[in-house]
């Protein structure tokens, strides 16, 4: 990787098949990226669906990365992800085998048609914050940490540690 890195965080949802698989997979495309650095990535918390609630449980983690991609070309690359993994898009918040989302991109903030930065709502998104408050605890979110928005989330029963995250050396040797 050359260039000057920006450090962001993704975060990956599941909820249809192999959920952990489907994670652990689109983690494998991002650390292959040879403009993306994968820095860590959280454990699996499988999480009651948000918004549409007449579907299964989603397994939700959150990547830590440095990347020379810009904003835009990142979002291109999580879009064609989703496609190479074979993901349909049929309703709002509905059902999905993987979602990628770019939550936060250094201190950047985005307010276009097809991209916005950070991610809308995730501070109130207890299967956001808590995920990546284990990997990016100082990351700010209107002006409160990871770590601190997390706290709101203790106990709760609706986000639940489910298994390690995938393992990364495979790929990052
Ligand atoms: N888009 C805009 N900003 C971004 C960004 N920062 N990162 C645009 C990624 N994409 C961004 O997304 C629609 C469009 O959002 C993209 O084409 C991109 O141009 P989508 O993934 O096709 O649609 P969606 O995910 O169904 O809608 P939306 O509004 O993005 O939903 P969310 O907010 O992603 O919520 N419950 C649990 N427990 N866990 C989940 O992971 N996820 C959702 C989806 C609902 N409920 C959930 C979960
Ligand atoms: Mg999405």
């Amino acid at each position: 990787m050359t260039g000057a890195a920006v450090k962001a965080a993704l975060g990956l949802g599941s909820n249809l098949g192999d959920r952990a698989a489907h994670i652990a997979e689109a983690c494998r495309h991002l650390a292959q990226n040879p403009k993306v650095r994968l820095l860590s990535v959280s454990a699996l918390y499988e999480t009651d669906p948000w918004g549409m609630t007449e579907q299964g449980p989603f397994l939700n983690a959150c990547a830590a990365m440095e990347t020379t991609l810009e904003p835009k070309p990142l979002l291109e690359f999580c879009l064609a992800t989703e496609r190479l993994m074979g993901r349909v898009r049929e309703e709002r918040w509905g059902p999905r085998i993987i979602d990628l989302d770019i939550l936060i991109y250094g201190a950047a903030v985005v307010k276009e048609q097809h991209l916005t930065i950070p991610h809308p709502h995730m501070a109130e998104r207890g299967f956001v914050i808590v995920p990546l408050a284990e990997i990016w605890p100082e990351a700010l979110i209107g002006g409160r940490s990871a770590k601190a928005l997390a706290a709101d989330f203790k106990g709760d029963p609706s986000i639940r540690r489910f298994a390690p995250g995938p393992e990364l050396t495979a790929w990052t040797g």
